[in-house]
């Protein structure tokens, strides 16, 4: 087989470069917001009908060139006679989307905050406050995988370019290079240039494991996680100066051979257990924090329903009687009775429904995990805690937050910060909205809080009642 020759590498390198520019950046969903706030929010939103339809998930209902052909030009394509967009425009009492003047990118940046569903807003308005205070916005300078790529190619392609021109000039002067001599040296070369990548790593990128865990549980996991991963730092570092340092030592020499070891029953028994018995000190270690933390935990002091539905999430506390009331899912009522309570319980009537989650420093509660349709996940992002919430069961999860809200805030130097419940399991179109703020307040706070809450059957007790006599008479 012929090897490439270098006018064909040199050429595909160079195609490599022409074509950088146009796989230029993904779409930019900031951007995107920005013209769509100036060209479409006229007639459209997100999450509602305008003048045209909701966009929110037109990203999923059609494709991306039909999308593009019929924002640049609406009229074009229902003259043309494709059936989506004739449809469309009966639909709408044949009002003209007018053609909008963008180019195919800028349309893409548009379907990219579309198919954010509106949250590039938030993180504009962050930027904007930080504008606003004369901090100058951070200089996005991420590069896309493929542009990653291209620059390994090219740095390989340097490499073997700077190898092969050592090559030559040893021949030009009647010589011939030995590689297998200069390997092990560039072996070592590597190692050194390798442990100094890992240890930058290391400097830079474990500023998030010394943060405080917001769970007292969590704190467990976390240094279980710890001994893990610092345990396989040193293995890694150890066997790793054995890998170079062999490289070096059994390197080719003029007249030497390597001596062929296959086998050694001894050395065999040595390894297999010296790996066995750390794994299980780790393993037996690991199932009792598992069992402290999911075992029977004992009594909570608070107690808090979780209810997960398509798409987000409501909590429920039990209010001045400390008992959280029967449900039935046959009593759910999108409207007036989400969670589907039975208000004949006395001991629902003063349960209280909010959509952010309060708790309390020091205070371990207890999490009854409800879903009313599919299955999510109940993920305590800085808590390190995630359980499902399944239809049908209740699943329920304690811990006990360690750290407060402006603790937290205090500790990170982040002065926005908020801790999260986020759904962890893909469960439909509108996953990414599953997202609620959790505030950590000092008991006390948290007691001033729960006393200004109403019951949520004080606030729909009397529509219940009118559509109860209704259906009376
Ligand atoms: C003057 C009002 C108006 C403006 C401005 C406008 N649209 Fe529309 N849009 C409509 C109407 C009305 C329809 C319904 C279809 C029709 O009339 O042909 C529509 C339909 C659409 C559809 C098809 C929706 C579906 O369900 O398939 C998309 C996508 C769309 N518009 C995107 C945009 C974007 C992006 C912009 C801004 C760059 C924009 N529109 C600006 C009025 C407008
Ligand atoms: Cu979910």
């Amino acid at each position: 087989m012929r090897r490439p020759s270098f006018l064909r590498v040199l050429l595909f390198v160079l195609a490599v470069s022409f074509s950088w520019s146009s796989w230029g950046a993904p779409p930019d969903a900031r951007q995107g917001e920005k013209l769509f706030k100036q060209n479409c929010s006229a007639c459209h939103k997100l999450g509602a009908r305008l003048v045209g339809p909701d966009l929110l998930g037109v990203t999923e209902r059609r494709d991306a060139e039909w999308l593009i052909k019929f924002i640049q030009n609406s009229q074009a394509l229902v003259k043309s006679g494709d059936k989506t967009a004739t449809a469309l425009f009966e639909k709408f009492n044949k009002v003209v989307m007018p053609p909008q003047p963008l180019n195919e990118d800028q349309i893409r940046d548009i379907l990219a905050y579309i198919e954010s569903g509106g949250s590039a807003s938030s993180a504009a308005a962050a930027g904007g406050a930080a504008a606003s205070s004369g901090e100058a916005p951070a200089v996005d300078v991420s590069l896309s995988p493929l542009q990653w790529i291209i620059i390994f190619t090219l740095l390989t392609i340097i490499l073997v370019l700077v190898g092969r021109a050592i090559e030559w000039a040893y021949r030009s002067r009647g010589k011939t290079f030995h590689w297998e001599k200069a390997s092990p040296y560039l072996w070592v070369l590597w190692g050194i240039a390798w442990a100094l990548f890992i240890g930058w790593q290391l400097v830079n990128y474990t500023k998030d494991l010394r943060i405080t865990t917001g769970s007292v549980e969590g704190a467990e996991i976390d240094f279980l996680m710890k001994i893990n991963i610092y345990t396989t730092l040193v293995i890694y570092f150890i066997v790793h100066v054995f890998l170079f340092y062999f490289l070096f030592r059994y390197r080719h020499r003029e007249g030497k051979r390597a001596y062929y070891y296959a086998h050694n029953n001894k050395l065999e028994v040595f390894w297999t257990t010296a790996t066995a018995i750390p794994l299980v000190i780790m393993i037996i270690y690991s199932m009792t924090v598992w069992q402290r933390i999911m075992g029977d935990p004992g009594k909570a002091d608070e107690e808090v329903e979780v209810f997960a539905y398509q798409f987000g999430w409501k909590f429920r506390y039990p209010g001045p009687d400390g008992k959280l009331g029967k449900f039935n899912y046959r009593l759910i009522d999108p409207v007036n009775n989400p969670l589907g309570l039975d208000f004949d319980d006395p001991a629902a009537q003063d349960d209280i429904i909010v959509d952010e989650l309060y708790l309390a420093k020091g205070k371990k509660f207890k999490f009854h995990l409800r879903s009313r349709d599919v299955i999510h996940d109940a993920w305590f992002v800085h808590f390190n805690m995630q359980l499902y919430a399944q239809p049908g069961m209740r699943n329920s999860l304690m811990f006990t937050p360690q750290i407060t809200t402006d603790e937290a805030r205090k500790m990170r130097g982040k002065p926005d910060f908020n801790f999260e419940l986020a759904c962890n399991q893909i469960c439909g179109a509108g996953h990414f909205n599953m997202q609620r703020n959790i505030y950590v307040l000092p008991e006390t706070e948290y007691r001033a809080w729960l006393a200004k809450q109403t019951a949520f059957y004080q606030t729909v007790k009397d529509k219940l009642q009118s559509t109860k006599t209704a259906a009376a008479q």
